[in-house]
């Protein structure tokens, strides 16, 4: 199994331990000598000392030490050595996956097999296979892991009823790692117990939340909270009695606020029941419209959790305007690991370019945490595709440090998981790192997102939410595409603060990436670079494909080891076939609407 630190020889400890105790540990077993010292004042922060005789100083908080630990341990195996003191400490105070696994082992989105903690209804896990990803995650600077859908099925309520001790155990496997479980909960779970409501202002329900909170943290008392999925895509909220979502989140906030808990409450509220001859709503206006004029209105153990962007995680999308207008709110940007829209990790599809973009968008404490949907499952290999573990471990870099460079992160992963030698790791890396812009080529153009082909959202389908209900429309006729989102339009771009608003707002400036997102053009538009949009569309595609072709031929050059030589290879062929078909079906689902040849004679099907 080639996991980042399958160079570690010795097994994860069995029993409990403190994350100092493992901390020690994998020192010990990695030949580091070291002497920590704790100081509880300084939670997930460390400080390293190296000292002459190769001996290292360690002090940090009770997280802290374990993380000073996985510094040191990750040097070495990459050949780095610590020379001189360094301090560090994360940027975001919660850095979190949410797992969409549901209690009959199926995991929603999931492309990594079963689900790592659930099956038949029940908790079930391989206790080796949960501290083997402890390890992982920590090493990465993770520390918190949700471990149920956001949509909580039956019997996923039971997590806090008569499943808690079984979350106790799985809570106590996690503890020495520095990792604090979290649970989706069911907004309507009251009614469950004889309540006749869930409204957040009634007092029956007010009781049973604050009973209920007790109850959980006296099992698992660093619980790090409640996560909520409410008024969207059909799951109960505060809607249905007339409240809104300050009331329904305080409500729960109330409720863990002595046990130091935070309610995670999504903004993921839209319109999923939209008649596409509506032209009036525009679904990325929705999460500003049920939000923005909360803001400050939210108590202090409550994050609001944002998708990045203001659809569902397309290829590009612009970064969400309420992560940019909420400043009196605690907020976390949600991203998503598993690549649902991004190749069902069979493409490749290495996402920190993507991130990187959103980061840099991102003012100065905007946010104070982030999550990233999980893309992690019972395959031997944890991510389906060895490959997307670059994915899981990068988030945690950026994570810890939005401002970790891409390549020096992807060249951190590619090291400690395969060791290769310098070329070979250098093209490794360069293929991780282009591999985002090369699905983004070949898939739908220039920031319209959407083609995909509808409920699993692999392979091309450019009509397939045409006439849906979902609100993701691009209205491609035979002259234009494109949604025109500016004031004139549909007035989304009002909704950012002015210097994003005119960077976009003219179709002669707005960056081309972002083009079709935010207008509504004629095919015969000319591009910044003289192309026409049309002529753009069909480059594009033949390159994406073109790179896939490449990619795949100096990937199958790299040397390696088995399983993953196998699975890569697999998995690579039938990206080309995946590229091959959205190449040939965007190229002429363009060219018959617009009957516009390609200005280079290449094969369009007609
Ligand atoms: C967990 C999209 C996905 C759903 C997901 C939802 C969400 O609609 O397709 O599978 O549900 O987002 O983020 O809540």
């Amino acid at each position: 199994m080639n996991l980042w630190l399958n160079r570690l020889a010795s097994p994860v400890p069995a029993g409990p331990a403190t994350p100092a105790d493992l901390a020690r540990y994998e020192l010990e077993s990695a030949g580091i000598r070291a002497v920590l010292q704790e100081d509880p004042s300084m939670g997930d922060a460390y400080r390293i000392d190296p000292q002459e005789d190769g001996l290292f100083r360690l002090a940090g908080g009770k997280t802290g030490l374990l993380y000073a630990a996985y510094r040191l341990i990750t040097a070495q195996l990459c050949g780095e050595s610590i020379l001189s003191p360094l301090s560090d400490a994360p940027k975001y105070a919660l850095r979190m996956i949410n797992c969409w696994d549901n209690m009959d082992g199926s995991v929603e989105r999931g492309y990594s097999g079963r689900s790592l903690f659930f099956e038949n209804g029940r908790v079930s896990y391989s206790a080796e296979r949960i501290k083997t990803l402890g390890r992982l995650l920590a090493s990465a600077g993770l520390n918190v892991l949700c471990v149920n859908n956001v949509n909580v099925h039956d019997p996923a309520q039971r997590l806090l009823e008569d499943y808690l001790p079984d979350l106790a155990a799985l809570a106590d496997l996690f503890r020495p790692f520095g990792i604090r479980l979290m649970v989706s909960v069911d907004f309507s779970q009251p009614m469950r117990h004889g309540i006749p409501t869930a409204d957040p202002l009634s007092p029956d329900v007010r009781n049973w939340w604050k009973e209920t909170a007790a109850g959980v943290y006296a099992a698992v008392p660093d619980l790090a909270g409640f996560l909520v999925k409410a008024d969207s895509e059909g799951r109960p909220g505060p809607f249905t009695y007339g409240r809104n979502h300050a009331d329904g989140a305080n409500m729960l906030a109330e409720a863990l606020r002595p046990f130091g808990g935070y309610v995670v409450w999504r903004c993921f509220v839209y319109n999923c029941r939209q008649d596409w001859r509506d032209t009036a709503t525009d679904r990325p206006k929705a999460a500003w419209e049920h939000y923005a004029f909360l803001d400050g209105a939210f108590a202090d153990n409550v994050i609001l959790q944002v998708k990045h962007g203001p659809f569902d995680f397309q290829v590009r999308e612009p970064l969400s305007p309420l992560l940019l207008g909420m400043k009196q709110t605690n907020m976390a940007m949600e991203l998503q690991l598993a690549q649902e829209y991004t190749g069902h990790q069979i493409d490749l599809y290495t996402m920190i370019p993507m991130w990187k973009e959103l980061f840099e968008e991102l003012p100065a404490d905007s946010i104070m945490s982030v999550a990233a949907v999980s893309n992690l499952g019972n395959d031997e290999n944890y991510t389906g595709h060895p490959l997307a573990a670059v994915n899981l471990y990068t988030y945690g870099l950026l994570a810890w440090n939005p401002e970790t460079d891409a390549e020096a992160a992807v060249t951190r992963w590619t090291r400690l998981t395969y060791g290769f030698c310098s070329a070979e790791e250098r093209s490794l890396v360069s293929l991780l790192l282009s591999s985002r812009r090369t699905y983004e080529k070949y898939t739908a153009p220039l920031g319209i997102g959407w083609m995909v082909n509808p409920h699993d959202h692999y392979g091309p389908n450019p009509s397939g939410y045409e006439y849906d209900l979902w609100g993701t429309y691009h209205k491609a006729n035979r002259e234009a595409v494109g949604i025109d989102r500016t004031h004139a339009g549909t007035g989304y771009l009002d909704q950012y603060p002015e210097e994003i608003r005119h960077k976009y707002e003219d179709p002669d400036t707005c960056p081309d990436l972002y083009l079709l997102f935010y207008h509504r053009l004629p095919y015969t538009f000319r591009m910044k670079d003289g192309r026409t949009l049309i002529q753009r569309i069909y480059d594009d595609h033949f390159e994406g494909l073109e790179e896939t072709r490449a990619l795949s031929a100096a990937l199958s050059r790299l040397p390696f080891p088995e399983p993953d030589a196998s699975v890569i290879r697999e998995r690579m062929n039938r990206q080309l076939y995946n590229a091959r078909e959205w190449c040939d079906i965007i190229n002429t689902f363009f060219f018959r609407l617009s009957g516009i040849p390609d200005e280079k004679g290449r094969k369009i099907y007609d």
